[in-house]
């Protein structure tokens, strides 16, 4: 039997996060296609070639092409040099969608990881999401490997690109592999640290792994000429300005190991793979609320950091999923939930694969665990055998849209109620109420509005009912008490609402509503939200 300590060491657990359509589900599906998880890209074939990846699978998902929830994916990877007598490394990837209005999912989920891999389009550069997801990261001290993709298409530099992300962020680009080939025309990539190419050749509709040739410079210089000189000389130039990697750098957030990739042609995906498990940190132990550390090797632990349902139509079962912080999990064993202290059985213990599980008996630090109708657990909840440990909460956005939502028609009443009380334990949206607009047509509280999109949608595939949203004036919210909330619904322009959790909050028409009733009224509660992650 193997030590806890040892399946730490070969354990991997990171986000893969961007600004939206930079290619992270397509990366997820070639990472995954690498482990030989899947034996294709692009599960489904359609005329317009790929139509989704496994990590999107929702209707809506699939209807649009973008990531509107994270989907979390283990499986096992053996690098190119390693034995077939070592274990694999355990890969634990969480794919994350890139639209702003998901951002709190997305921001939980990097709670629960030890890295992120930041995915830029080679034509657009940084991006507003870009920007934000590197400071969450640099803010939570999670290290960052950035991956310039779509280098099959036209784009900018790579220096252009390195530039860029020095000056706008202060995180210094280390490649460590540079193109071969301008963007648009990928030959390959120069092996930074051993001076070597590895040739890439296309697979048809980029469906398998790509073939590699591995040569010597001099082999590189006779096969692409001028472009591997280009690429020498920059890569010298890098190295000249001390952008060469650095573990030490790196870890402490100061520096990002960079790679040059195709994820839909699968360029530079075995090379990602590869740097993170020999770079990417392997899991390490979490503070708790008391500021002691929870070392791995330590009795079992973990974060609750996501909960979903609603991932099979013919069982409408709800998954928590929790990331190990500490210690040796097998199913069946009974822990203790921190938040009502309450023992908690974990017989139904699943690893995840997009929408695919299997049971899971044992689990290590680092390993997401799907908990099937954990309905007592909420992102953010410890998990826990003795000693007592309880980890910070994990912190929710301050909601910006809010809305009305109602059933078109009154015969399904309970399963919409049923359909709402789902979404909001999920935290899809928030939702509020008040005795003014009853049980009927509760408010919904979200970070954008495409959040009131996914509870229309899923109400609609999950639940069969059909609802309208009709948005409302406010525009923000503050946290308020009992005493305050009479002279707060006498004002124009405000009304008060009890949200899940019990906490009352009042909502504004604008900032300006908000500053002259505070001056009015100076007595009254109104507390800011928790702020958002920047
Ligand atoms: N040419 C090219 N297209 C790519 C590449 N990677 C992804 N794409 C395409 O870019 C589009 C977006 O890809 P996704 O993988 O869905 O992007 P995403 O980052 O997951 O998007 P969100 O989850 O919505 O934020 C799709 O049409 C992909 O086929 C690439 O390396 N080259
Ligand atoms: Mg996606």
């Amino acid at each position: 039997m193997s030590s806890v300590a040892d399946e730490v060491k070969r354990r991997r657990t990171f986000a893969i996060i961007s600004h939206p359509d930079a290619g992270k589900s397509t990366m997820t599906e070639a990472l995954a296609l690498h482990a030989r998880m899947i034996s294709e890209a692009g599960a489904i074939h359609g005329k317009a070639g790929r139509k989704s990846t496994v990590s999107d699978w929702m209707e809506m998902e699939k209807a649009r092409g973008i990531s509107v929830s994270s989907t979390a994916l283990q499986f096992n990877y053996t690098p190119a040099g390693w034995s077939d007598d070592d274990e694999p490394a355990v890969i634990n990837l969480v794919d994350t969608p890139g639209h702003a209005d998901f951002s709190e999912d997305t921001y939980r989920v990097l709670t629960a990881v030890d890295a992120a891999v930041m995915l830029i389009d080679a034509a657009k550069g940084l991006e507003p999401q870009t920007l934000k997801l590197f400071q969450v990261c640099r803010h939570r001290g999670i290290p960052v490997i950035t991956v310039i993709n779509k280098w099959d298409r036209p784009g900018q530099t790579p220096l252009e690109l390195i530039d860029e992300i020095s000056e706008r962020i202060g995180l210094t680009p280390t490649p460590l592999y540079f193109p071969v080939g301008i963007a648009g025309d990928f030959r390959g990539l120069l092996d930074r640290r051993t001076g070597r190419y590895i040739h890439f050749t296309r697979t048809a509709g980029g469906a398998k792994i790509a073939p590699e040739e591995i040569m010597d410079a001099e082999a590189a210089a006779a096969r692409e000429g001028d472009e591997w000189v280009a690429a020498s000389e920059e890569s010298a130039l890098l190295t000249e300005m001390g952008q060469d990697h650095d573990q030490e750098l790196f870890l402490a957030g100061e520096t990002s190991p960079m790679i040059f990739s195709s994820a839909m042609l699968n360029f530079g995906v075995r090379q990602l793979l590869e740097t993170l498990v020999e770079l990417a940190p392997a899991p390490a132990g979490r503070t708790d609320l008391d500021g002691t550390v929870r070392e791995p090797t330590d009795p079992f632990s973990a974060v609750v950091f996501k909960v979903q349902a609603g991932m099979d139509a013919s069982h409408r079962d709800r998954l928590a999923y929790m990331r190990i912080v500490s210690g040796e999990f097998e199913r069946g064993m009974v822990v203790t939930h921190a938040q009502t202290g309450k023992p908690f059985a974990t017989k139904y213990a699943q690893a995840v694969f997009g929408r695919d599980r299997s049971t899971v008996d044992t689990a290590y630090p680092g390993d997401v665990v799907g908990l099937v109708n954990a309905t007592a657990l909420a992102p953010g909840d410890t998990l826990f055998n003795d000693p007592r440990v309880q980890f910070p909460p994990i912190p929710s956005f301050a909601p910006e849209h809010f809305s009305s939502l109602r059933a078109t028609t009154a015969d399904k009443y309970k399963q919409f109620r049923k359909g709402m009380d789902q979404l909001d334990s999920e935290g899809v949206v928030q939702v509020l109420r008040n005795d003014l607009r009853g049980d009927a047509s509760p408010v919904l509280a979200a970070v954008g509005p495409m959040q009131f999109e996914v509870v229309t949608a899923r109400l609609k595939s999950e639940f069969n009912v059909d609802t309208v949203i009709d948005p409302l004036g406010y525009t923000l919210a503050r946290r308020t008490d009992a005493e305050s909330a009479d002279e707060l619904n006498r004002q124009r322009g405000v009304e008060v609402f009890t949200r899940t959790d019990g906490a009352l909050l009042a909502l504004f028409s604008d900032k300006w509503r908000l500053q002259y009733i505070e001056k009015e009224h100076p007595d009254l509660t109104l507390e800011p939200l928790v702020a958002t992650a920047d």
